[in-house]
Protein backbone atom coordinates (compact mmCIF):
# COMPACT_ATOMS: atom_id res chain seq x y z
CA UNK A 1 0.00 0.00 0.00
CA UNK A 2 1.32 3.62 -0.88
CA UNK A 3 0.91 4.85 2.38
CA UNK A 4 3.98 7.16 4.24
CA UNK A 5 2.56 6.54 7.48
CA UNK A 6 1.73 2.60 7.04
CA UNK A 7 5.62 2.25 6.12
CA UNK A 8 6.28 3.88 9.00
CA UNK A 9 4.71 1.16 11.03
CA UNK A 10 6.19 -1.51 8.87
CA UNK A 11 9.78 0.27 9.55
CA UNK A 12 10.07 0.67 6.11
CA UNK A 13 10.32 4.16 6.37
CA UNK A 14 12.61 5.48 9.86
CA UNK A 15 10.79 7.73 12.70
CA UNK A 16 11.78 8.85 15.45
CA UNK A 17 9.42 7.06 17.43
CA UNK A 18 8.59 7.11 21.45
CA UNK A 19 5.37 4.63 21.62
CA UNK A 20 4.37 1.55 20.29
CA UNK A 21 2.08 -0.87 21.30
CA UNK A 22 -0.29 -3.23 19.45
CA UNK A 23 -2.51 -0.72 17.86
CA UNK A 24 -0.34 2.53 18.31
CA UNK A 25 2.61 4.19 16.78
CA UNK A 26 3.96 7.34 17.73
CA UNK A 27 6.50 9.67 16.42
CA UNK A 28 7.54 13.25 16.06
CA UNK A 29 6.56 14.99 13.21
CA UNK A 30 9.07 15.83 10.45
CA UNK A 31 7.99 19.17 10.22
CA UNK A 32 7.76 20.19 14.19
CA UNK A 33 5.16 23.16 14.64
CA UNK A 34 5.79 23.36 18.08
CA UNK A 35 8.64 22.36 20.31
CA UNK A 36 6.58 19.19 21.30
CA UNK A 37 4.97 17.70 18.24
CA UNK A 38 4.11 13.97 18.24
CA UNK A 39 1.58 12.25 15.28
CA UNK A 40 -0.23 9.55 17.12
CA UNK A 41 -1.44 6.77 14.58
CA UNK A 42 -3.33 3.37 14.60
CA UNK A 43 -1.61 0.44 13.24
CA UNK A 44 -4.41 -0.37 11.04
CA UNK A 45 -4.98 1.77 7.82
CA UNK A 46 -7.68 3.88 8.25
CA UNK A 47 -7.81 6.91 5.87
CA UNK A 48 -9.51 9.47 7.95
CA UNK A 49 -12.17 10.03 10.36
CA UNK A 50 -14.66 9.92 8.16
CA UNK A 51 -13.19 6.30 7.68
CA UNK A 52 -13.89 4.98 10.81
CA UNK A 53 -15.29 1.84 11.13
CA UNK A 54 -17.89 0.25 13.65
CA UNK A 55 -14.87 -2.00 14.66
CA UNK A 56 -12.51 0.66 14.61
CA UNK A 57 -13.51 3.12 17.72
CA UNK A 58 -11.21 1.07 20.75
CA UNK A 59 -8.28 2.75 18.50
CA UNK A 60 -9.31 5.58 18.50
CA UNK A 61 -9.46 5.50 22.83
CA UNK A 62 -5.77 3.66 21.97
CA UNK A 63 -4.80 6.85 20.88
CA UNK A 64 -5.94 9.25 23.73
CA UNK A 65 -4.92 6.31 26.62
CA UNK A 66 -1.21 6.72 24.22
CA UNK A 67 -1.60 10.19 24.19
CA UNK A 68 -2.15 10.71 28.10
CA UNK A 69 1.15 8.58 28.39
CA UNK A 70 3.62 10.52 26.07
CA UNK A 71 1.90 13.72 27.20
CA UNK A 72 3.50 12.97 30.77
CA UNK A 73 6.39 11.73 28.84
CA UNK A 74 7.32 14.64 26.71
CA UNK A 75 7.00 17.04 30.11
CA UNK A 76 3.84 18.73 28.39
CA UNK A 77 0.93 16.84 30.72
CA UNK A 78 1.21 19.90 33.26
CA UNK A 79 1.74 23.05 31.28
CA UNK A 80 -1.00 21.53 28.69
CA UNK A 81 -1.21 20.74 24.79
CA UNK A 82 -3.71 20.15 22.10
CA UNK A 83 -4.77 16.65 20.55
CA UNK A 84 -5.70 17.64 16.85
CA UNK A 85 -7.56 15.72 14.10
CA UNK A 86 -7.24 16.77 10.67
CA UNK A 87 -9.88 15.67 8.76
CA UNK A 88 -10.30 16.28 4.87
CA UNK A 89 -9.57 19.35 2.34
CA UNK A 90 -10.82 22.42 4.36
CA UNK A 91 -8.84 20.82 7.55
CA UNK A 92 -5.33 20.60 5.73
CA UNK A 93 -5.12 16.72 5.47
CA UNK A 94 -2.04 15.88 3.35
CA UNK A 95 -1.61 12.20 4.81
CA UNK A 96 -4.43 10.14 4.54
CA UNK A 97 -3.63 7.61 7.46
CA UNK A 98 -5.94 8.69 10.38
CA UNK A 99 -3.66 10.98 13.16
CA UNK A 100 -3.51 12.99 15.93
CA UNK A 101 -0.86 15.58 16.04
CA UNK A 102 0.27 16.12 19.93
CA UNK A 103 1.53 19.83 20.23
CA UNK A 104 2.72 21.50 23.06
CA UNK A 105 6.01 22.92 24.77
CA UNK A 106 4.60 26.54 23.96
CA UNK A 107 2.07 28.54 24.48
CA UNK A 108 0.32 28.05 21.18
CA UNK A 109 -1.48 30.02 18.85
CA UNK A 110 -5.30 30.28 18.26
CA UNK A 111 -7.01 27.53 16.64
CA UNK A 112 -8.02 28.85 13.48
CA UNK A 113 -4.74 30.18 13.29
P1 LIG B 1 -1.86 16.52 8.30
O1 LIG B 1 -1.80 17.86 7.65
O2 LIG B 1 -2.80 16.54 9.51
O3 LIG B 1 -2.19 15.41 7.33
O4 LIG B 1 -0.42 16.25 8.91
C1 LIG B 1 0.52 15.39 8.34
C2 LIG B 1 1.79 15.55 9.09
O5 LIG B 1 2.63 14.46 8.77
C3 LIG B 1 2.58 16.82 8.76
O6 LIG B 1 2.67 17.64 9.93
C4 LIG B 1 3.97 16.34 8.35
C5 LIG B 1 3.98 14.89 8.78
N1 LIG B 1 4.72 13.99 7.92
C6 LIG B 1 4.51 13.81 6.59
N2 LIG B 1 5.35 12.88 6.11
C7 LIG B 1 6.09 12.45 7.18
C8 LIG B 1 7.13 11.49 7.32
O7 LIG B 1 7.56 10.81 6.37
N3 LIG B 1 7.66 11.34 8.56
C9 LIG B 1 7.21 12.05 9.64
N4 LIG B 1 7.79 11.82 10.82
N5 LIG B 1 6.22 12.96 9.54
C10 LIG B 1 5.67 13.15 8.32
Amino acid sequence: MDCIFCKIVEGSISSKKVFENEHVVAFHDIHPAASVHILIIPKKHIASMNDVGADDWHLLGEIHSSAQQIAKEQGVAESGYRLINNCGKHSGQEVFHIHYHLLGGEKLGPLNA
